[in-house]
């Protein structure tokens, strides 16, 4: 039995399925799912049945998907009644500049019975999970905190917005004891040597998963017991 974790799916449904495989992800493994199954890729639902449907799988929130389930009940309401949805500030930052597009466009396909399912699969809101694996202590979460002298501070006391939206340091981990696991910041972006590869920082115990596959690069899964990592080339 293992305990894996990944990130930032964002639609990349055909990635998600074939990493899967090369864990050889079997009934007693258990998939922590780190936030930001939708947007930007092509296949947002696609991810997100594969994660309600599968017991061994447990999901987080990322910003990205707090962003979709706070406009659920208005996509509800647009296959509903057609015409219903406008175009207001915040739903053109989430389609045009967050990339909820395709989000949105395959939503509104679904029948009324599939969207009330991922609508109440996304109600049950959680930010962060505590673990031990391997001997090692985890907090898993989508973004970290912004305040990296928050040492003490336990995560049920840090604002969910922090824990979703956070744009940390390589080494910002204000919780010495155990490793802090995010995605939220594709890893090119601290570093052309961390292209496409998993960030793992000894010193501050720190892990950052989201390799980038929905910009091209890889998508990366860390076995959580002895911090092997695993990867599958982006088809972007
Ligand atoms: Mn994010």
């Amino acid at each position: 039995m293992a305990v894996y974790a990944i990130s930032d799916i964002h639609g990349c449904s055909a990635e998600f399925k074939e990493l899967l495989n090369a864990v050889s992800f079997s009934e007693y493994d258990e998939l922590y799912v780190i936030g930001d199954a939708v947007d930007r890729g092509p296949d947002p639902i696609g991810v997100l049945r594969m994660i309600m449907d599968d017991p061994r799988m447990h999901f987080l929130y990322g910003n990205h998907d707090d962003m979709f389930f706070r406009r659920i009940p208005d996509l509800i309401r647009e296959i509903q009644t057609p015409g219903y949805l406008q175009m207001d500030d915040d739903l053109f930052r989430w389609v045009h500049l967050n990339g909820g597009l395709t989000t949105m466009d395959r939503f509104l396909e679904l029948t009324l019975p599939e969207c009330y399912d991922i609508y109440a699969f996304l109600s049950n809101r959680v930010y962060y999970k505590e673990l031990q694996a391997g001997g090692r202590k985890f907090l898993l979460c989508h973004a970290g905190t912004d305040e990296h002298c928050r040492r003490g501070v336990q995560p049920a006391e840090i604002p969910p917005e922090e824990l979703m939206w956070s744009r940390i340091g390589l080494d910002d981990n204000p919780w010495p004891d155990r490793w802090l696991v995010t995605g939220h910041m594709p890893t090119f972006i601290y570093g052309d040597e961390y292209e496409g590869r998993i960030i793992r920082r000894e010193e501050s115990r720190s892990l950052h998963i989201d390799c980038g596959c929905v910009f091209g690069r890889t998508m990366g899964m860390v076995r959580l017991d002895d911090l092997q990592e695993f990867y599958v080339p982006s088809r972007n």
